[in-house]
């Protein structure tokens, strides 16, 4: 039997900052483009996740996926809150409104999941990893829609929410997992252990997990959920996460669940071994 689909809500904050806001009653046939996209983008999340990995909703028991638009003024982010997603309409100079880019609904739910499971804290190692996952199962949920191979995705995060300032200074996202330290990114990162930031914001040191997840993926190839993304979730929701993991802990759960999930493909063991030895964590 298949399981049945989270229910999506989307409410309007109408630019104040309280919570949730007015609902909106049906955003799947909204003509407020922000409210029918992130239903239309939320549900394909929800899909990614049980298509992918078999999970159903960020807890896993098919938790009502929640979202407020049009949160405060030109407001520049978008968070998960705990308990459901908020998104600003950006200042649209900097930033444009926070949902037209995918990878970011993948990337604020899946602090959803995060939280849900191994229940990452949000500071050092550990809060890098959690920036991380939302990154990698974000970029991830963009490759999935587009049907895209690790050769030809782009691996960006925020590249569609670029506003004209931000294009005029040659920014092209926000981050890149191919590439974390270029400087078409706005906010360059780290990509090897050795320039770990200490006390950094898990933001910038996220960029060394990324360009783990991202070599690990490259060089297993073909669509990267199916084997580097199924290798990071069952390290995400293993019963040895510990919600402190440092690097080299989550590391080595991955390597684990390489050898586990593909006994008979030692590819995928050393592609994820190579990938993390490559970033300084062994
Ligand atoms: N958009 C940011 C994120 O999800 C908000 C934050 O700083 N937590 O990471
Ligand atoms: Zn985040």
């Amino acid at each position: 039997m298949l399981a049945p689909k989270p229910a999506v809500t989307v409410y309007d904050c109408q630019h104040s900052t309280s919570l949730p806001g007015t609902p909106i009653r049906n955003p799947s046939s909204s003509s407020d483009a922000t409210a029918k996209r992130t239903f239309d983008e939320t549900t394909a999340v929800a899909d990614f996740f049980n298509t992918c990995f078999g999970r159903n909703s960020v807890d896993d028991h098919g938790m009502t996926l929640m979202s407020s638009i049009h949160y405060d003024v030109a407001y520049s982010n978008a968070f998960w809150n705990g308990s459901q997603m908020v998104y600003g309409d950006g200042d649209g100079q900097i930033f444009l409104d926070f949902t037209r880019s995918n990878d970011v609904i993948g990337h604020e739910l899946t602090h959803g999941v995060t939280q849900y499971t191994a229940g990452l804290v949000y500071t050092n190692e550990a809060g890098a990893l959690n920036e991380s996952i939302s990154d990698a199962f974000g970029s991830m949920f963009r490759q999935w829609q587009a049907g895209q191979t690790v050769e030809n995705a782009d691996w960006l995060i925020g590249a569609d929410i670029m506003g004209p300032a931000a294009s005029a200074k040659g920014y092209t996202c926000l981050r890149d997992l191919s590439n974390p330290g270029g400087a078409h990114c706005m906010s360059r990162q780290p990509f090897d252990y050795r320039n770990y930031v200490p006390q950094g914001d898990p933001h910038l040191n996220s960029g060394i997990p990324n360009f783990a997840f991202y070599q690990a993926a490259k060089s297993i190839g073909g669509r990267s959920w199916e084997k580097a993304g199924r290798v990071w979730y069952a390290a995400l929701t293993s019963d040895r996460a510990t919600k402190n993991m440092r690097f080299k802990s989550f590391a080595r759960l991955t390597r684990a669940m390489a050898k586990q999930l593909f006994p008979d493909e030692p590819a995928i063991y050393a592609a994820v071994n190579d990938a993390w030895t490559s970033v300084g964590v062994r």
